[in-house]
């Protein structure tokens, strides 16, 4: 069996994706997820002039090969636009081989470890009292674990909390939108946030938040140390990762659970963190680290030092990326928690898929591959149109952290 053919779909069903088709001279065909939130026209070109013609009569399932060849050969290697466009490959080529042996993918990452995969779901309010009731209702939905976020009094935009009540979304059309920080008025409000909810919730249910890269090393410890009596599942991107020195601060001062790697694109993001163990949750996702081998890669690293994984999977990665996170998260002995934004009922018609949610547990399935689709005729309804993530600014204008 040879790759006959690859192509692009690019649609906007609610928001942007870009989906890769290769199909084989048997007519066995795979999809991956290349979509990179705000640059996804950046990875389109990528895959389209520069890879694809690289892939024609290859043998779709060297997949080890097909990917040390597209992140050696490339020659410049890393960061999110050329992982996310290697992640597209190697997913479709994991989809395909599923499909070729008639078995689905997380049979070929080991087989089950678990009967499904604990995910959590996104909670939150434009103040305590809206966030309690979400969370409140996430649970009544089976959540066993929820991500709460919450307007930071005095300040007009904060992460999480969307516009007018609808679901959160964080990229928008036209330019970039600007929003205020203010992490002195975030520090003295997230403890009050987090034992509200411990009273109104109870003990028992795993509560995550989501920091969003906007803390220094100090401040971070000083949050990680103000949540500990709220016994959070994990504190996530306290501070930007560049400098992984960094989550030591952070560690030396606090035994509440830290969570990173959303935005890193290869294994080495993470090194310092793992072998340090400065982290206990590990976010690199599928779609931009570099697709299912390069996250085993990871993963396994991870084991080595009792780093689970905590991928990310906001509406941002495609229903594709959500049905490979949940093989893998399925296999993996390491797995710790999958994020779990369920995406439009106009983005799932788009993308029929085999996965499905059950008592605080997700499956992907047992069709062979990953058990998703793309409905080519109504994706094409739906143009691609540019957005864009917002900016942030601290109150006296400075440019932070979104
Ligand atoms: C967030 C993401 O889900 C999360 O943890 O950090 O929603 C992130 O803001 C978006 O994926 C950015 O595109
Ligand atoms: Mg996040």
């Amino acid at each position: 069996m040879k790759i006959a053919s690859a192509r692009l779909i690019v649609c906007s069903p609610d928001r942007n994706f870009v989906t890769l088709k290769i199909v084989t001279d048997e007519g066995i065909y795979g999809l991956g997820d290349a979509t990179l939130n705000g640059r996804e026209l950046a990875v389109a070109a990528y895959l389209e002039e520069h890879v694809i013609p690289c892939l024609i009569g290859r043998d779709p399932f060297a997949i080890e090969d097909i990917w040390q060849y597209l992140y050696r050969g490339a020659y410049w290697r890393r960061g999110p636009v050329t992982m996310s466009a290697i992640a597209a490959v190697d997913v479709a080529l994991w989809d395909m081989k599923g499909k070729a042996l008639n078995t689905p993918v997380y049979n070929l990452l080991g087989g089950k470890s678990r009967e499904g995969v604990l995910v959590y779901a996104h909670a939150n309010g434009s103040d305590v009292a809206e966030a309690v009731e979400s969370v409140q209702q996430h649970m009544e939905e089976g959540y066993l674990a929820v991500r709460a976020q919450a307007g930071v009094p005095g300040v007009k935009s904060s992460y999480g909390v969307p516009k007018s009540g609808k679901p959160y979304e964080p990229a928008e059309r036209g330019l970039p939108s600007e929003s205020l920080w203010s992490s002195e008025r975030y520090l003295n409000f997230a403890p009050k946030l987090f034992e509200r909810l411990r009273v109104e919730v109870g003990e028992d249910v795993h509560l995550l938040h989501d920091v969003h890269h906007r803390l220094t090393p100090i401040e971070a410890a000083r949050l990680g140390k103000s949540l500990e009596p709220y016994h959070l599942f994990w504190m996530e991107d306290p501070t930007p990762a560049e400098n992984q020195e960094a989550f030591r601060i952070i560690r030396d001062h606090t035994v509440t659970p830290i969570a990173t790697g959303e935005v890193f694109s290869s294994f080495w993001d993470s090194h310092d963190l793992v072998r340090n163990q400065w982290i206990d949750y590990l976010r690199m996702t599928i779609v931009h680290g570099g697709g299912i081998t390069a996250l085993k890669k990871a993963a396994d690293f991870a084991a080595v030092y009792q780093v689970r994984t905590g991928c990310h999977g906001a509406t941002d990665l495609s229903p594709i990326t959500m049905a490979a996170a949940l093989h893998f998260g399925l296999a993996i002995h390491n797995f710790g928690i999958q994020e779990h934004m369920p995406h439009t009922v106009l983005t799932d018609e788009v993308f029929p898929h085999a996965y499905s949610f059950e008592a605080g547990y997700m499956h992907p399935g047992d069709r062979p591959g990953l058990g998703v689709d793309i409905d080519e005729l109504l994706a094409a309804k739906y143009p691609y149109q540019r957005a864009y993530l917002p900016i942030a600014r601290k109150l006296d204008g400075t440019l932070t952290d979104w």
